[in-house]
């Protein structure tokens, strides 16, 4: 039967979009496979993992090897995964366009989902987290950037839904984003969508139809064995 079967282990957080990504191909994989979550703010599992080298997440230890992110653009993570689980989510010649589209969901909706869902971070950050968490937020966002956020709320969600707009005409005409199966992007979109939604204070926006029905699959679809 198969021959690789170390054991998978997702370092993680649940609501981080890049964390999602990683989540949702596993569980599409059909693999055994085990999360640890930790705390968003304290990395300290993640440094002793990788050597003293990575703070961020997701990381991924695949038996003795441990695997984490080379650049801010890379996806060493999924494409591990990808090749031990022979998942096929990066076909050679789709590579080009799904460069393209994996930096667009990484930088500009992931840019505005994030801040919508951090609105409610009291909802889901533990409260022994919070201070911690507003801080890591501020230093990098200004002072009160939360607040701010919260008061842009109703722009922030325009803005989503227009950036969200090409994905939408994609999907008008093939069931996944780069046609009739989903390939990496398709995870990619979900972990940010996903991460969007997470609070639960939101749905995607109704004019955007086939999205929400790509969202609906993409939840539960599973490899075809
Ligand atoms: N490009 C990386 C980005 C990972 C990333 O930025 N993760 C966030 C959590 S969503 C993180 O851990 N950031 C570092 C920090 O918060 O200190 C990837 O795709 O995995």
């Amino acid at each position: 039967m198969a021959h690789n079967i170390s054991m998978l282990e997702l370092i993680q957080f649940s609501w981080s979009p890049f964390c999602i990504v990683a989540r949702r191909i596993l569980e599409f994989s059909g693999a055994k496979f085990k999360t640890t979550n930790i705390a968003s703010t304290d990395r300290s599992l993640v440094w002793k993992l990788t050597g003293e080298k990575y703070y961020a997440v997701p990381v991924l230890r695949d038996g003795a090897k441990v695997v984490y992110e080379s650049g801010d653009d890379t996806q060493d993570v999924a494409k591990h995964l990808d090749s031990k689980l022979k998942l096929g989510l990066f076909p050679t010649a789709r590579e080009g366009e799904q460069f393209i589209l994996w930096r667009y969901f990484e930088h500009e909706i992931e840019a505005v989902g994030f801040k919508l869902n951090d609105i409610y971070f009291r909802e889901f950050v533990p409260k022994s987290d919070q201070l911690p968490f507003l801080r890591h937020k501020e230093r990098k966002f200004g002072r009160g950037c939360i607040d701010q956020w919260r008061a842009q709320q109703k722009n922030l969600l325009g803005e989503l839904e227009q950036k969200l707009v090409p994905c939408e005409q994609m999907l008008a005409h093939a069931e996944f984003l780069l046609g009739d199966r989903p390939l990496f992007v398709d995870f990619n979109l979900f972990g940010m969508v996903d991460n969007f939604l997470f609070s639960g204070h939101y749905a995607l926006p109704k004019n955007l139809p086939h999205l929400r029905a790509w969202h609906r699959a993409m939840k539960a679809i599973r490899r075809a064995r």
